[in-house]
């Protein structure tokens, strides 16, 4: 993850200068804090709440100011603006802020509903492991394992870049989405690349080769 930039016409920019005007703009916050906070904020919705101090309701929604006071105990540099940024710019799409709110997109090991509303999902989608678990996945299908949800991704690149967080040589499979959905399994978009549904039964699984 690069450095976050604030600049006066387009507000936090992820990288050397902003994209659009290309003004070299003050940096917010470093490469290293970015990508500690981001790990911190992640994992607090997703996963440890109670421990950061804060509660999700029912849709993972917990106050933005809550979600704040956690990250400046954890972190004695850490501030409002900081977490803005990590939000506002995250790369996958990993935060919800609505107003006074946030949450996580996806990712959950705590139960919460999301809500999501329907948005279209691509005819395939794709998933990356690790070779180890291909023999179990043939057998049972996806599962959500820890979470709570099954992950896919929009792309062969970003299956094997999610794959690769388990494993050096990751396995890829494509996932036949529109049979699933036809067949009335949900699939659902959470963040920029990243679909969610319960589990993936083995018959809408396909190995790709690496
Ligand atoms: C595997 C990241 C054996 C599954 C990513 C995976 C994603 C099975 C592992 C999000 C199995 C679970 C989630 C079965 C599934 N037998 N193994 N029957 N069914 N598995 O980390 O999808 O960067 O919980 O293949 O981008 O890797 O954090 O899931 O290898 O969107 O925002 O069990 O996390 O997003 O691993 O990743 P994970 P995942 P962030």
């Amino acid at each position: 993850m690069t450095e976050i930039r604030e600049c006066d016409a387009h507000g936090y920019v992820a990288g050397d200068s902003c994209p659009v005007c290309l003004a070299d703009s003050p940096v917010v916050l470093g490469s290293d804090r970015r990508v500690r906070l981001s790990k911190f904020l992640s994992g607090a919705l997703r996963h440890f709440p109670d421990d950061a101090g804060f509660e999700l309701d029912d849709q993972g929604w917990t106050p933005y100011d809550e979600l704040v006071d956690a990250a400046v105990a954890k972190y004695d540099w850490a501030r409002s603006e900081h977490v803005a940024a990590v939000i506002a710019t995250d790369p996958k799409g990993r935060f919800e802020r609505d107003g006074d709110r946030v949450r996580a997109a996806y990712g959950h090991s705590v139960d919460v509903d999301l809500d999501a509303e329907a948005t279209p999902v691509p005819d395939e989608l794709y998933h990356g492991t690790a070779p180890e678990n291909m023999a179990s996945i043939r057998e049972d299908g996806l599962q959500p394992m820890g979470r709570q949800k099954v992950h896919l991704s929009g792309s062969v690149a970003e299956a094997r870049s999610v794959g690769s967080r388990h494993a050096a040589d990751p396995a890829v499979l494509a996932i036949d989405a529109a049979t699933m959905q036809a067949d009335g399994l949900r699939v659902v978009k959470r963040g920029r690349e990243t679909y969610t549904t319960d589990r993936v039964p083995p018959k809408y699984l396909q190995e790709l080769d690496g």
